[in-house]
């Protein structure tokens, strides 16, 4: 009903921080790359095998001098695993607590995502790109439900048998075969670029695996770095890509990892891979950590320790872009606004924030990770915070369960007609 979305606007509207006005706009009108980094998890940044780093090239873009990177920076998937989180970056919207948003409802709700909030606001044509079949997670409908302009899926790319892997094409194979779509995007475009590569089971053909794997003795496990760093080369040679044609000057570089790619399943590896002897929910709740960077030339690079998950990047975008966001139904807020409350919730009512990390009975101090015995004062912060995540979770669930966004009216902006798109391959 209408009437439900009234409760709903006035949580957003109680929780909304304003923007950081030394960064509202800063990167006004820049065509925006998101790169999705296929299971990639923030212990991999800067990690070294045999005194090897696996990501050597995402290494020199984390710590670039134009890049803003969030070392606080959580997944918040649940089983729609990467849908759950192109839910999250191009809605703000959580994914569901059982299957998959995009599957369910993909095809019949109204959004307002990135994609069309982009063109409205700021002209961009948007296209994704991704080398598997369209219908994988529902992308060939959700995609129109959310304005892509284009999706480039697996028949828009030359494909011979070895260059494929796992689900679907190779990583270099794809950045490379995606370049000359690209070249054809009107400016300012929004691009999305979904790798595949380091996707378990973590395959990969002789003449690439250059890297050593880890030895932690779990086989599901040691391969995982071996990808990663064909994932890393493979980004490098896009960036290359992107320096020489000058792209990189006029663009805004978002580099992203959907979930976890190593399942709390294999504690023993994980606790190996840490060096440590073993690992406790503190420990699992850190490992969910995964990268998310900003890079823009009007940016002064710097790593940001706020604390923040999947559902602030479009919030956090929007406000880089110039872009007003106040009357949007959003959950997520801007990691680079100081009134940013930093707190994660997790799809099974879990959570991390500044103070806390809770998992399950147990709640951890989130900087030292000891186990607390709450005082009275901690006690009251402690139910706010989870009041803040419930209330997140049901109403997000509740605009998508009840398709709340077809009554929202936002001032200069109309709902999306899923009938202008078609992503078939016309042929020549
Ligand atoms: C498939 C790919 C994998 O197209 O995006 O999704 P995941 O298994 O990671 O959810
Ligand atoms: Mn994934």
């Amino acid at each position: 009903k209408a009437a439900d979305l009234k409760s709903v606007q006035s949580f957003i509207k109680k929780n909304q921080v304003s923007p950081n006005v030394s960064y509202f706009g800063k990167e006004k009108g820049k065509n925006v790359f998101i790169i999705h980094l296929e299971s990639f998890q923030q212990f991999l940044i800067d990690y070294k095998v045999d005194g090897k780093e696996v990501t050597p090239n995402i290494n020199k873009f984390y710590h670039n001098q134009h890049t803003i990177a969030f070392d606080n920076f959580y997944h918040q998937v649940a089983q729609g695993k990467t849908s759950d989180a192109e839910m999250m970056l191009e809605n703000s919207l959580y994914g569901l607590p059982q299957g998959s948003a995009m599957v369910s409802y993909g095809s019949s709700n109204t959004f307002q995502a990135a994609p069309s909030l982009l063109h409205q606001a700021g002209g961009y044509t948007s296209a994704a790109f991704h080398g598997d079949v369209p219908t994988f997670w529902n992308r060939n409908n959700t995609y129109k439900s959310w304005g892509y302009d284009y999706f480039f899926s697996d028949s828009y790319y030359k494909n011979k048998p070895n260059y494929n892997v796992g689900y679907g094409m190779k990583d270099k194979i794809f950045f490379d075969q995606t370049i000359p779509y690209l070249q054809q995007l009107p400016q300012p475009f929004y691009a999305k670029m979904i790798t595949l590569t380091n996707h378990y089971p973590y395959e990969l053909d002789k003449a690439n695996t250059d890297f050593p794997a880890t030895q932690t003795g779990d086989s599901t496990v040691d391969p995982y770095v071996q990808t990663a760093h064909y994932l890393d080369q493979a980004f490098g040679e896009f960036q290359q890509y992107l320096e020489k044609s000058g792209l990189a000057k006029n663009s805004v570089v978002v580099l992203y990892g959907d979930h976890y790619g190593i399942s709390n399943n294999h504690r023993p590896a994980i606790a190996k891979l840490l060096g440590k002897k073993s690992v406790n929910k503190y420990d699992l709740a850190q490992f969910q950590k995964v990268p998310f960077m900003i890079n823009g030339s009007n940016l002064d690079g710097h790593i940001d320790h706020i604390y923040g998950g999947e559902i602030d990047v479009l919030p956090t975008l929007l406000h880089l872009l110039g872009i007003k966001n106040d009357n949007t139904i959003q959950f997520g807020h801007d990691l680079l606004s100081s009134e940013n409350r930093q707190i994660v919730p997790f799809r099974n009512g879990d959570f991390v924030s500044s103070q806390f990390v809770k998992s399950g009975n147990t709640i951890y101090d989130s900087s030292t990770g000891k186990e607390l015995d709450l005082d009275n004062r901690q006690k009251k912060l402690l139910d706010e915070q989870q009041r803040f995540v419930n209330d997140s979770l049901s109403n997000s669930d509740k605009v998508v369960y009840g398709d709340l966004l077809r009554f929202h009216k936002l001032k200069g902006y109309q709902n999306v007609n899923k009938k202008d798109y078609d992503y078939t391959k016309k042929h020549a």
